[in-house]
């Protein structure tokens, strides 16, 4: 086929390689919430500045048993689970007075795979990186790689459907205040499976099966389960073979570091107040209500009723349940 039939929507498709630019032609192609199109590539859908990330990833990098990865859809916690994961794993370097995410974005601590390390033609020098190595990625299990071969351990945080929906459609509106969707066209297109990395419950069946295939490689957190109690922050310890001591333990360091991580904390923090993470995007925008619940505010009945009727026909059987009110 040739490369020049391919007419780049808009500036992110412009820099993209002859190769992406090739197998773009052959991926079905639907309107993009952020950029015009998205494309279903390997069973997902996806922005084509990201398929040329993941292809890059897919092909270079070598995943180490010692691995933790952070893996989500967006807008299902990731921000905070990547906070609480660097805060478990490196709590022995920093002092909670003086700790890096009183400083930094957690997205700059745990950077992307897809966004970030693979992002705009770079092959990354991971060998520098302080092990265990953490890394974030929205790529779903089964496009995974190496990481999937290797014996690392990945955390995944999910979150009900609706309320991933209603934090997704603020979050993208956001980012193109000129062009908004409106929640009738966004909704639309969730409920079909047409949102980036989704179908949304193929992404979580990816990791909800081999969290119950291989519980002691893949950890599924729930973020209202999260919000409730402490007690994820002790399994998340343990799971990635940093347990709290009792001593730890009695001297509160599991309450330090969840407040650290809070929303509330967060938000407050000039970095995350004034920021930018991953070139473009106000990191403000990342802390919106975090709330359990509040899609009440913004689906009608109706839309309830719909998104109701997909979750129980894509993920009823699966033993996948979630928590939709606080
Ligand atoms: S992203 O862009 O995919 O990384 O976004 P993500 O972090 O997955 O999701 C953003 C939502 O998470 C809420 N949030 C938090 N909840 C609890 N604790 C902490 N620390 C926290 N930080 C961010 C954030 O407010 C978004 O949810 P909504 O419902 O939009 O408020």
């Amino acid at each position: 086929m040739a490369i020049t039939e391919f007419q780049p929507a808009d500036h992110e498709e412009e820099n993209l390689s002859d190769e992406c630019k090739a197998l773009l032609l052959s991926f079905p192609k639907e309107k993009g919430w952020r950029t015009l199109h998205q494309y279903k590539f390997q069973g997902f859908w996806c922005q084509a500045a990201e398929i040329q990330s993941i292809m890059a990833f897919q092909n270079h990098f070598q995943s180490r048993d010692s691995d933790v990865v952070l893996a989500s859809i967006p807008k299902s916690g990731t921000t905070w689970l990547k906070a609480l994961a660097f805060a478990v794993v490196n709590r022995h370097r920093f002092s909670i007075k003086s700790h890096p995410l009183l400083t930094s974005n957690p997205h700059n601590l745990v950077p992307f795979l897809e966004y970030k390390l693979y992002a705009n033609n770079q092959l990354p020098d991971l060998s520098t990186f302080a092990e265990p190595r953490l890394f974030g990625t929205h790529i779903p299990y089964p496009s995974l790689g190496t990481i999937k071969k290797s014996n690392c351990k990945i955390v995944y945080i999910c979150r009900n459907p609706f309320d991933t929906f209603v934090s997704t459609w603020h979050f993208l509106n956001k980012g193109k205040p000129q062009s908004p969707m409106s929640i009738e066209e966004g909704f639309d297109m969730y409920c079909k499976g047409i949102i980036g990395f989704g179908p949304f419950w193929e992404h979580m069946l990816g990791y909800w099966k081999e969290s119950l295939s291989r519980p002691d490689k893949v950890l599924f957190l729930k973020y209202e389960d999260m919000k409730e109690d402490g007690d994820h922050l002790r399994r998340m310890a343990k799971f990635l073979e940093h347990p709290f001591t009792l001593e730890e333990k009695r001297n509160g360091v599991i309450e330090e570091i969840e407040k650290l991580c809070s929303f509330d904390t967060m938000k407050k923090l000039d970095v995350n107040k004034t920021g930018i993470f991953l070139k473009s995007f106000e990191s403000k925008s990342l802390f919106r209500k975090a709330e359990v619940g509040d899609w009440v505010n913004y689906l009608t009945p109706k839309m309830v009723e719909r998104l109701s009727k997909v979750i129980e026909e894509r993920l009823g059987g699966s033993g996948l349940r979630f928590k939709v009110f606080s």
